[in-house]
């Protein structure tokens, strides 16, 4: 089957942005697809597509990592 996740990410403004948590997030195991819906200045949305349930503290540490912010809601 196929899991979608969607997360709200803080911080992120321009398509670099975009392209660093998507290099980040689709690196994480099972992950197939991951789509960024940006709202510069403002909570982007991204969804993760995954072949089975990818952990929310995996996503959360990749987010991090690419140096934006996961937030609730
Ligand atoms: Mo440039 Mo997007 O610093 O944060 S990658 S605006």
């Amino acid at each position: 089957g196929v899991t979608r996740e969607h997360y709200s990410v803080g911080g992120m403004t321009c398509s670099h942005c975009v392209a660093s948590v998507t290099e980040e997030v689709s690196a994480l195991e099972g992950v197939q697809s991951v789509s960024v819906n940006l709202n510069a200045g403002g909570t982007s949305r991204i969804m993760v597509v995954s072949s089975k349930p990818v952990p929310a503290d995996q996503v959360r540490a990749a987010v991090t990592e690419a140096g934006y912010t996961v937030v609730d809601a």
